[in-house]
């Protein structure tokens, strides 16, 4: 991209302290939110209709070997009642949900059916061609090479090739997600539409097996001329859309009998947007992270979730029958009204939960890390681009190589004045220490015993983290999961030998 100036880039950084500011004051609401055109889904606080959960992927299974395809295409969906043109997996939106199972071999026939210079395509403002596209499975232990989690791979339109992903060293009890990861056309095409559920269930015998469970894929959109609104410069930098969704519906209503304990798998999808979810009056139990099932329920009034970060809670409809707003508290936005119907019921939280990964991680986090490797990436902005180490990628491009087999400790330094939730691919993170932001989200996340691929580092602040780098080898990468930050270079290469 070209360079911008000294003055524009003291207005990025100006832009992200306010919203900082906006954020931290439940904003959207006040003068401040409403200058920077911030904030909640104005006007989207009337219950709209019954929730619904993606649509399951069509899935062929012989044995352990899964088919199914996979295809992004231009495509209409209907957002708050209104026709807009998109870049859909197989049209279809919310994008279908991929459910598997660990020793699955997953084959998917990817076809880049986008149309080249089209209205949803052409050239982006920052110079990369809109209908590249790739696939990336956020959060799988797969290898990073060939044709599986291969981020480096670029499809043109009419393009074809089957992936397949060996599921043999996954776990299952994992929610991760795939989205296009083509260099320079990331963020767009997410925004457009392009980003799907890819679980990896547990064992039938899971304590968590039993309770109803919903699918929450939580985007956010602007829509001009019935198309995404096309990013300006500034947009990378930082968009609210001034929609926000749960698996494409503006505040839906999801019903619960009274006593009923519900399970609800939480992607936060959205680009730009920090959520801070809360059920109303009701307590929520965090059964998993990012990566994994916990060894037993945590109970949280509210949290927070980063962009491409993941939770797996339990609700228990334990109140006064009545109607509640799970709401993002950050912008005072319902995300899902959730209402009490039903004949009375008594479900349970369980007190513990069978998770063999929940166990390895406990037996890390007592692990004498001093004569491990220790590695420092500073996430910084040079000249409004994005880097690593001050390196911006596909310029001068930081890369770490890291031998497999091997523990590392990265810390994370985050030199400047936004929120960066950092994400490597192929193996979670044990987070040691979270220093500044969110105080309740730093207990959290260094203590719990889930792992991690997505960690917001506070601005000006640091993460700590044990990386286990258990076998793939192959180069892959770490980024911003702001994908505007990560398309202007805020992404290394990780070189695992
Ligand atoms: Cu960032």
């Amino acid at each position: 991209m070209r360079e911008v100036n000294r003055r524009q880039f003291l207005a990025y950084m100006g832009i992200g302290a306010a919203v900082g500011l906006v954020q931290s004051c439940g904003g959207g609401q006040g003068p401040i939110g409403m200058m920077m055109g911030g904030g909640g889904g104005g006007g989207t606080t009337t219950p709209g209709d019954p929730f619904q959960d993606p649509p399951l992927a069509q899935l062929t299974r012989n044995g352990n070997i899964v088919e199914t395809s996979l295809s992004p295409m231009r495509a209409q969906a209907t957002i708050n009642g209104q026709s807009v043109t998109m870049m859909l997996y197989n049209g279809s939106y919310p994008a279908p949900t991929i459910r598997v199972r660990s020793g699955d071999i997953l084959r998917v026939n990817f076809t880049n059916d986008l149309p080249a210079n089209a209205d949803i395509t052409g050239t982006n403002v920052i110079g990369y061609d809109m209908s590249v596209t790739n696939l990336h499975t956020h959060g799988w232990h797969v290898s990073p090479s060939g044709n599986a989690d291969n981020i480096f791979l670029h499809f043109n339109p009419g393009d074809s090739l089957t992936f397949e992903y060996d599921l043999s060293k996954q776990w299952g009890g994992m929610m991760g997600f795939y989205h296009p990861h083509n260099h320079g056309t990331v963020g767009e095409q997410f925004w457009r539409g392009l980003a799907g559920g890819a679980l990896i269930v547990e064992d039938d015998t899971s304590e968590l097996q039993n309770y109803e469970e919903h699918i929450m894929i939580i985007t956010d959109i602007s829509v001009s001329n019935g198309l995404p609104t096309e990013w300006t410069r500034m947009d990378y930098m930082r968009i609210l859309g001034d929609t926000v969704m749960v698996n494409g519906q503006v505040n839906p209503v999801l019903n619960i009998q009274p006593g009923q304990v519900q399970r609800w798998r939480i992607l936060n999808a959205c680009v730009y947007r920090y959520l801070r979810v809360s059920l109303q009056n009701h307590t929520m139990y965090l059964v998993g992270t990012d990566d994994n099932l916990l060894d037993s329920p945590v109970q949280v009034n509210e949290i927070l979730i980063t962009p491409g970060e993941r939770v797996d809670i339990l609700v228990k409809a334990d109140q006064t029958p009545g109607t509640y707003t799970f709401e993002d508290l950050n912008s005072n936005t319902p995300l899902v009204t959730v209402e009490y119907s039903g004949a009375q019921t008594n479900d349970s939280i369980p007190t513990t939960i069978t998770s063999d990964i929940a166990n390895w991680v406990a037996q890390l986090r007592q692990m004498d890390t001093s004569n491990l490797r220790q590695v420092t990436m500073t996430l910084n902005f040079v000249r409004g681009q994005g880097a690593i180490n001050r390196q911006v990628f596909g310029q001068n491009t930081y890369i770490l190589e890291s031998p497999v087999g091997t523990y590392e400790v990265w810390t994370i330094v985050n030199q400047t004045g936004m929120d960066h939730p950092f994400h490597q691919h192929v193996d979670g993170a044990v987070i040691l220490n979270i220093n500044g932001g969110d105080p309740a989200y730093a207990q959290l996340y260094s203590t719990i015993n889930g792992l991690k691929d997505t960690i917001n580092v506070p601005p000006m602040g640091s993460v700590t983290m044990l990386v286990p780098v258990l076998d793939y080898t192959g180069d892959t990468v770490f980024h911003c999961h702001i994908l505007g930050h990560e398309d202007i270079g805020m992404m290394g290469i990780w070189r695992r030998v």
